[in-house]
């Protein structure tokens, strides 16, 4: 049902109904196409708020990208029908509309490409997208072979629908000179002072065709007819009617009648994308619609996520895994490092930790992601709830509501940015706001955490407000009164000051770590006077001074966060973490992974808020939702808690059994922001994928596998050497790139005490490596002690 090809480039899903709703994304800086196994695809580009090209048929509303998207005949989508002239017998490609149970499905899902094969009545059809580098468009070839053995009279008809397009203006026809259908609307709007701003957006979308086709339908309703989306009318009479579309849902469909010897073939390429008019639509087909276009387009995306390749190779005894972080895990992380979700607002902590993963692929857009992150604080010190990132843009959604967290994630991915590349440099740098205060960056950073420590962060207990959240969204009841506290960000702030300490001490300001050191401690012993429950830590203190998370609770009785930033930051000590552990195992560990709090919430409790309103297991109301799994792996792995660090890791990625597949119904080729919960109470649902892509998780992961797992973590000197492999692991093989060197190394088990590390034939006297040289390829082997 599932397999992977040359060494997990590719996954290969066979059955169109096994898990209907996974799939595959591509991507450049202005777009995203998220497209399903069966034909199903959202669609998204940048101009510069994200907008889309092809529609749902009524009226969408404008969100987030949703979890657990639900699909319907008529969603968009990308599909062909096949009509066999001589019976009259249908069937489409990839799956959709028609659901004919075909002979042969290959879903096929590469780094920067997706294809289809699909055999039935004798016909093979072979469909592929890709996308072009910087160009909004998709790029689709579709091929029709006759492997009947005999001679066949068919009609091929792609059929790309344009949907709602708008309620105020829409139309499509065929434009003959372009050789396309094109569908015009205008974007709807109300208010006078928002027409300049729908002046310019590409209100078009075209299908183009390389090859002139017989007939066509641009009017939706003309084509199904009475048949239906399952039985067009129009592909059961003999040729399409050329409608066009005046205030009627556009579409986009084509015919082409074909006669194919035995084994005979025919290949089309087709163009679907938004224009602003016919004369982009012109350029458009000039620049791509041809063999050589798409093929020079191909090459020029294959390169561009090569790029996206990050810093580690591994060889270990779970192949399944080699595949994912091989090939698909460093490219999730580049998607997120690359485009920011999309949006033009990303959540600041979102956006931290989005670039954080980049230090490990393109560390110079980690740098100025930190440069651009700071030039927009305010002048008390704290961070805005969201990063604009282009001129104009505005705090959207979520962003509009008041979060506490984002200050603490700036030492987070500094952290990693200076273990990856040593550029103390840049807290030399200055940073000027549209305030006009001038400060360098480790300025910026020490006034962030001076907020963190200062009485609009903090109450007379020295812990921290949460107002209408934290690093949990929905968490919006806890404090709007200015008065609730989060354990959470207590204990985070608490890691915050530590990791800023340090980095104070690293580049030789040792009174000034000494201060943020001191404020560490301070909140740490707040957090243990008021949050310590006997076992764990609680979630927080609401607004009418009610501790929650903690036993005497029946539902949320005891969340990740604390526990792992509690870890993290120094708050638990080891008697308590030797308490939280086995509270973590024995409440919040599922075969799915590990859920972000137990029992999850059966209904609304106002002095939490919307999470609780969520549904039980979904979402942030006690999913196993990764990113918080991630944390508790990174917190492990500060720990020496190889074990339980790597099961976590593990559980994040479907499979390796069907069985498990079949239960998450996603693809090995991300990790999704969560997977059901509520283990216990609906086992039916547990550990189904939200298919959602987007997710802070990725960063965390992969510096748990560069960092943790395989224990080649930069310093100011070096890169330090100290692997944490599950116990039941000998031996592994690793390639990881480093400030311009490659190291190869091999790590097994022997009879050492500690880490031993032999350079190029030489031992080292402690496991670090110092005086790397750029362009030098290292040949390492390191000795771990026995399990
Ligand atoms: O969004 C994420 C946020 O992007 O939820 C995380 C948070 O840390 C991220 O910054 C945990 O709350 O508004 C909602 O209820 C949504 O559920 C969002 O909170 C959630 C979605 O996953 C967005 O993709």
């Amino acid at each position: 049902m599932l397999r992977s090809t040359n060494d997990g480039e590719r996954y290969e899903l066979t059955s169109p109904t096994a898990m209907p709703k996974a799939g595959g994304f591509l991507w450049n800086q202005k777009m995203m196409i998220q497209i399903t196994c069966r034909g199903y695809a959202i669609a998204q580009f940048m101009q510069p708020e994200p907008a889309k090209y092809t529609h749902a048929p009524n009226l969408e509303a404008k969100t987030f990208m949703q979890p657990e998207q639900n699909y319907y005949a008529h969603h968009p989508g990308r599909f062909v029908y096949i009509k066999d002239e001589e019976t009259n017998e249908l069937f489409s490609a990839p799956y959709e509309p028609v659901r004919a149970a075909v002979d042969t499905f290959v879903f096929s899902v590469g780094k920067s490409d997706i294809s289809w094969t699909v055999e039935h009545l004798g016909i093979r059809v072979e469909m592929t997208v890709l996308l072009p580098m910087q160009d909004v468009a998709e790029l689709w070839t579709i091929k029709v072979t006759n492997i009947s053995g005999w001679s066949r009279k068919i009609s091929v008809y792609p059929y790309f629908p344009f949907g709602y397009m708008s309620w105020m203006n829409q139309e499509a026809e065929w434009n003959e000179k372009l050789g396309a259908i094109i569908g015009s609307s205008k974007t709807p709007y109300q208010k006078a002072e928002d027409y300049p701003k729908t002046k310019h957006l590409k209100d078009k979308t075209y299908f183009l065709c390389e090859t002139k086709p017989i007939s066509w339908e641009a009017r939706q309703k003309t084509f199904e007819g009475e048949g239906g989306i399952h039985a067009p009318s129009a592909i059961q009479s003999h040729q399409l009617s050329n409608s066009d579309a005046r205030y009627e849902t556009p579409t986009a469909v084509v015919q082409y009648r074909l006669e194919l010897g035995a084994d005979e073939e025919r290949e089309y390429r087709f163009m679907l994308g938004p224009a602003l008019d016919e004369a982009e639509v012109g350029l458009m087909r000039s620049k791509y619609l041809s063999k050589e276009g798409f093929s020079l387009a191909s090459q020029n995306y294959a390169r561009y996520i090569e790029e996206g390749s990050g810093c580690l190779q591994i060889e270990t005894p779970d192949k399944d895994l080699d595949n994912f972080v091989n090939n698909w895990l460093a490219r999730q992380v580049y998607y997120h490092g690359d485009v920011n979700r999309l949006t033009t607002d990303p959540q600041t902590r979102n956006y931290l930790q989005d670039n954080m993963g980049m230090s490990f692929i393109k560390p110079n857009v980690a740098r100025n992601a930190i440069l651009l992150a700071i030039s927009q604080q305010e002048a008390t010190g704290s961070m805005p709830d969201g990063i604009l990132l282009v001129e104009g843009a505005e705090l959207k959604y979520i962003n509009q509501v008041p979060h506490t967290d984002h200050c603490v994630w700036l030492p987070v991915i500094l952290e990693i940015y200076l273990a990856e590349t040593g550029d103390y440099a840049l807290l030399d740098e200055k940073v000027r706001t549209k305030n006009g205060d001038d400060y360098t960056v480790f300025e910026r950073f020490s006034r962030a955490m001076d907020w963190l420590l200062s009485t609009s962060a903090r109450d007379h207990r020295g812990l921290s407000y949460i107002a209408q959240g934290d690093w949990c969204d929905p968490m919006n009841m806890v404090g709007p009164r200015g008065i609730g506290v989060s354990g959470w960000l207590t204990v985070a702030t608490g890691y915050a000051l530590k990791l800023w300490a340090t980095v104070c001490e690293q580049h030789g300001k040792s009174d000034i770590a000494a201060r943020y050191r001191e404020g560490a401690k301070e909140v740490n012993e707040a957090a243990n006077k008021h949050f310590w429950d006997g076992d764990w830590f609680a979630r927080g203190i609401t607004d009418d001074n009610v501790t929650f998370g903690i036993k005497e609770d029946k539902e949320g009785r005891i969340w990740l966060n604390p526990q792992a930033w509690s870890i993290l930051g120094g708050a638990a000590s080891p008697e308590q973490i030797a308490k939280i552990l086995p509270a973590v195992d024995e409440q919040l560990s599922t075969p799915y992974g590990v859920v972000m709090f137990a029992p999850p919430y059966s209904g609304i409790r106002e002095d939490v808020g919307r999470v609780t309103q969520k549904y039980p297991g979904q979402g942030e109301n006690g999913s196993v939702y990764n990113h918080a799994g991630a944390f508790y792996v990174w917190g492990l792995y500060t720990i020496g808690e190889k074990d339980r660090a790597y099961k976590t890791l593990r559980q994040m990625i479907p499979g390796p059994s069907e069985k498990d597949y079949l239960q998450r119904g996603q693809l090995p080729i991300y990790i999704p922001n969560y997977y059901r919960g509520g283990w216990h109470t609906y086992p039916r649902t547990a550990g189904r994928s939200s298919q959602l892509f987007n997710t802070g998780t990725v960063s965390w992961v992969y510096r748990a596998f560069v960092e943790g797992l395989c224990g080649l973590r930069g310093d100011p000197e070096g890169l330090d050497v100290s692997p944490q492999l599950p116990s039941d692991w000998d031996e592994i093989k690793v390639k990881r790139l480093f400030r311009g060197a490659t190291f190869d190394v091999d790590i097994k088990r022997a009879d050492v005490n500690g880490v031993k590390v032999v350079l190029d034939g030489k031992e080292l006297e402690t496991p670090k490596i110092t005086g790397i040289k750029a362009g030098t390829v290292y040949k390492v082997s390191v000795s771990v002690p026995q399990s």
